[in-house]
């Protein structure tokens, strides 16, 4: 990744707890490096690094404390004997608790405290981004919310990003697959769809095998780890297991493929970049208050309707739902539609300026007022 130096550089220390999976990990690495590639000094100190090695197979499990890709990572039980950054910037992803000792001493040091929130494409989010949280210890502590607007945080992108997926589109899709991958030409086939599917256990897998089962188009359905229970080839649908890929090179598999099935936060954003049809599982809560999460969100993806009735089906369980819904959002009009609004919504979201860049001018303009 270039570095682009900015005029004046930050101390950032950087705090993530997995909760599960790889989210609060990936996303994490991922804000880390990309600090780290503007000149700011980045530390990350993380609860599991197992987790993020999944992502990283680089990261040592046996090193205290090393240098990745220009970022000090570290364990959590040892931030708790450290020092904040002179003047730095403490961030705090998803609301995680810093250590008490550390926080006790962010005062004296004259830190900011950042709070970087979920994603969410609610309403309600540009009104709190950006707002203070007033500690009784002194420290200026500020709430900062990704999002899909200009008056939010903005989402994750590296500045060459675009520019890297055009030029891989260039070269031919299997031999690209066939890189990422290490499967055979006889696995990868040349003439069909290619969907990913990145998903939590309980999506409704029946559908989605019967839908593509009976299409006209062969399709190859590349699964990463073991395949789920159940979820097999039949008739025009190929069910093909796949390496679990390094963060790197996740994007590269995405951009092989025609309709992206993807889940939680990261790879949501992801495949956006990748500017072509997706269908998000979006992370469960309790009291089913993620669906009003995922209506926001489609309310700006303003995918075609047969798009917008799958993700509700693929969401709720309903295998009847996806069946038919995806049926129906393969036929060429809605495809075609759905192809074209994935671009343009790509297009309009990397014309926006990068959570990245936005947080170090957030901090910046915090530290100027101070
Ligand atoms: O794994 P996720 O479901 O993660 C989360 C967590 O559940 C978290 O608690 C929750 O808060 C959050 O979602 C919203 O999905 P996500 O966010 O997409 O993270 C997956 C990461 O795994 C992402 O960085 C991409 C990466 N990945 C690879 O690097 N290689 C792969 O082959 C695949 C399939 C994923």
């Amino acid at each position: 990744m270039p570095s682009v130096r900015q005029p004046s550089t930050l101390a950032f220390d950087l705090f993530c707890r997995v909760i599960d999976n790889f989210g609060d990990a990936g996303v994490c690495w991922r804000l880390a490096r990309q600090l780290a590639a503007l000149g700011h000094a980045v530390q990350l100190w993380i609860d599991r690094p197992d987790v993020l090695a999944r992502l990283l197979p680089e990261l040592s499990l046996q090193a205290d404390a090393q240098r990745v890709h220009g970022v000090q990572v570290g364990h959590w039980t040892a931030a708790e004997h450290a020092q904040p950054p002179e003047g730095g910037v403490v961030i705090e992803a998803f609301a995680c608790t810093l250590p008490s000792r550390y926080a006790a001493a962010m005062a004296a040091r004259q830190c900011l405290w950042i709070n970087l929130e979920y994603l969410s494409a609610e309403p309600w989010v540009e009104g709190c981004h950006g707002l203070p949280s007033p500690q009784g210890s002194g420290v200026a502590k500020y709430f900062y919310f990704p999002g899909f607007t200009p008056a939010t945080g903005g989402l994750l992108r590296e500045p060459d990003l675009l520019r890297r997926r055009n030029q891989a589109q260039q070269l031919d899709r299997t031999r690209r697959l066939r890189a990422l991958t290490g499967l055979s030409p006889s696995q990868l086939p040349a003439d069909c769809r290619y969907l990913l599917l990145f998903c939590y256990p309980d999506a409704p897998l029946a559908g989605l095998q019967q839908a593509l089962a009976s299409q006209d188009t062969p399709s190859c359905l590349l699964v990463p780890g073991a395949p789920p229970p159940g979820l097999r080839s039949q008739g025009a649908l190929r069910v093909q297991s796949i390496p679990f890929v390094p963060q790197a090179h996740f994007d590269a598999l995405l951009w092989c493929c025609d309709l992206n099935f993807v889940r939680g936060e990261d790879s949501l954003v992801r495949a956006l970049w990748a500017g072509a049809p997706l269908v998000w599982q979006i992370y469960r809560q309790e009291d089913d208050a993620h669906l009003d999460k995922l209506d926001a969100w489609l309310a700006r993806a303003r995918w075609p309707d047969p798009a917008q009735a799958l993700t509700r089906a693929w969401n709720r369980q309903d295998d009847a739902g996806v069946a038919h819904a995806l049926g129906q959002a393969l036929r060429a009009d809605p495809w075609q539609a759905w192809q074209a609004r994935a671009q343009s919504w790509c297009e309009t979201l990397g014309a926006q300026p990068d959570l990245a860049h936005n947080l170090v001018n957030f901090c910046q303009k915090q530290r100027q007022k101070s």
